[in-house]
């Protein structure tokens, strides 16, 4: 399904491609849909104000598992973007995982990082704590918590334990530094903002700083137009799993999952 939005300028993101692709080929598709991973990304698109548009992939109903997903993205997980914007006759340009997406945009529009080599290194040391730790144990301890048939208590606690620490090492950070990776707003706070803000204010007098942050991030207008991207299903509203059921549970981690990669998705 095709978002509405209606289409804006973007002279920061193509003045760094150059001035080969022509005016009417200027589209960043996002394939996603409202999940934390593809709303990092919508908030960089309108962080730099490029134009955009949302062609929803509903990974409950598996759209990630179907051959034409598959040749956007072979590991089948959202989000994907796919560019329009190269010279003419080149194909458009496909990129996916969300660490690499942001630092493509952000390396093609000198925007969103610091300037400073140092600083900026920082930046992406705090981008790959996010993708390789922030990701994957919030993940796991939603897993757990709350899509899991069975109850693994020796899980839960693992997991709820590691997403407490992750955000006491953030907390700690920012009681030092007005953003994650220093006085730079920058893709490490895009990547973090939309996976941890739910529990951190479901906790807030445990993370204070967090909370100060969070208020900063949030307020920037296209944090709040990004990190509103897509339609959560009554499925996943408020981390409820009313009506969430085995097919989901196959086409998310078992028969379907699997067997995707045969092309049967
Ligand atoms: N490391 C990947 C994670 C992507 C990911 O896990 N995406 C989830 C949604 S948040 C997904 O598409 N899941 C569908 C599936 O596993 O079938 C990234 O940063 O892009």
């Amino acid at each position: 399904m095709l978002d509405t939005r209606r289409p804006r300028h973007h002279d920061r993101l193509h003045a760094g491609f150059g001035a080969c692709e022509t005016e009417e080929t200027r589209m960043i598709t996002l394939y996603g849909g409202p999940t934390p991973n593809a709303r990092k990304i919508a908030i960089a698109l309108e962080e730099l104000g490029v134009e955009w548009r949302l062609e929803t992939i509903d990974i409950l109903a598996g759209d990630q598992l179907t051959p034409a997903f598959l040749a956007l993205n072979p590991n089948n997980k959202t989000p994907v973007i796919v560019d329009d914007g190269v010279p003419a006759g080149e194909p458009p340009f496909v990129l996916w995982e969300t660490g690499a997406i942001l630092l493509w945009l952000a390396e093609k529009t000198g925007s969103l990082v610091p300037q400073d080599p140092r600083e900026r290194a920082i930046c992406h040391q705090w981008l790959m704590f996010q993708v390789s730790a922030v990701g994957p144990m919030f993940g796991q301890h939603a897993h757990f918590t709350f899509y899991a048939k069975d109850r693994h208590p020796y899980a839960m606690e693992r997991y709820a334990n590691e997403v407490t620490r992750l955000l006491r090492v953030m907390d700690r950070q920012l009681a030092k530094t007005t953003y994650i990776a220093g006085e730079t707003y920058s893709i490490a706070d895009i990547a973090i903002y939309p996976y941890i803000m739910r529990e951190v204010k479901a906790r807030a007098a445990e993370f204070p700083n967090l909370m100060r942050w969070g208020a900063l991030v949030g307020a920037r207008p296209a944090v709040r137009r990004g990190n509103a991207t897509g339609e959560a299903r009554k499925e996943t509203i408020a981390g409820g799993m009313d009506g969430f059921n085995d097919e989901h549970r196959s086409i998310l981690f078992g028969e379907r999952q699997y067997k995707a990669l045969d092309g049967v998705g």
